[in-house]
């Protein structure tokens, strides 16, 4: 690994416009968690070398899964459950995902636990509740603890402590839309996945017929000072298998 490079940037200001002289506006404050996500994001996009990575998951028979799992266990599980679930075990598989550079970049240092942070819009701004031990949980009670911590974000703002220890994030989009994205790694991770609208699309099937399919749009960012294209390419491939072979992911 090479020395850390301090880079010293600096850019023109921004010029002052009276925008009142184009329209009517108005102006509003920007909030303390805007201003630290600000922060944060430019750090991490400034400093750290992202690609991003594009594929599609098959999540035909997940759906029909998810939604019995959801009738029969008394809790909505969202995809969102599974995809925490499977994020997990494909981190389990691909170690250099579950990772992170110390301070001297000469080191990474390698995590033995499962923590996956999970993006929550609020009114406030954008915030990263981390969900603990996810390889142990079943998609009932990720579904559960997804839920009590979106609703706690949103009303009462989280403790630093549930924000913390985090070994990749998931931004979930798919609830209001969307085909793709570049999402910012949340740093020190070196990853974060993007998951966008699913959709159905005909697929050549059998004898070349036509097989209607659910596809889940999936986005991987990843830090390519630790992460190769090749190893991330896999890295989604496997994500991908293990949505389409859901029963797996039922075992806690
Ligand atoms: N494709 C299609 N439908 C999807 C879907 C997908 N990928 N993901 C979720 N849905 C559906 C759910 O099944 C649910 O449908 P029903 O109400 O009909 O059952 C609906 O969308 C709403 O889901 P949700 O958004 O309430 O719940 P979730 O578990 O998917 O996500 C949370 C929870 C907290 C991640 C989400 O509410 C949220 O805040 N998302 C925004 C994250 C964000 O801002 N990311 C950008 C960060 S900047 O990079």
């Amino acid at each position: 690994m090479n020395q850390p490079i301090s880079v010293a940037v600096s850019f023109p200001p921004l010029q002052e416009v009276d925008f009142a002289a184009f329209g009517a506006i108005e102006s509003v404050p920007v909030s303390r968690i805007q201003k630290l996500t600000a922060t944060y994001l430019t750090r991490n996009w400034v400093t750290i070398p992202h690609v991003t990575h594009h594929d599609e998951a098959d999540i035909s028979e997940l759906e029909v899964l998810r939604k019995r799992v959801s009738e029969d266990g008394g809790v909505k599980v969202t995809p969102l459950a599974f995809q925490i679930k499977a994020l997990a075990q494909t981190l389990k598989a691909f170690p250099y995902f579950n990772a992170s550079l110390d301070a001297s970049g000469q080191n990474l240092i390698l995590k033995h636990y499962f923590h996956i942070g999970v993006a929550v819009d609020t009114p406030k701004g954008l915030l990263v509740a981390v969900i603990r031990d996810c390889d142990s949980k079943s998609v009932q009670v990720l579904a559960a603890e997804v839920a009590a911590v979106s609703e706690r974000a949103r009303t009462k703002g989280l403790p630093m402590n549930d924000m913390q220890g985090g070994c990749m994030t998931i931004s979930a989009l798919g609830g209001i839309g969307g085909t793709a994205f570049t999402p910012i790694i949340n740093a020190p991770e070196v990853a974060i996945l993007g998951v966008t609208k699913a959709q159905w699309k005909p697929l050549r099937g059998k004898d070349d017929g036509i097989d209607w399919r659910l596809m889940l749009p999936l986005d991987l960012s990843y830090d390519h000072r630790v992460i190769n294209g090749a190893d991330a390419a896999r890295f989604l491939l496997h994500f991908a298998q293990l949505l389409k072979r859901p029963e797996d992911l039922l075992c806690a």
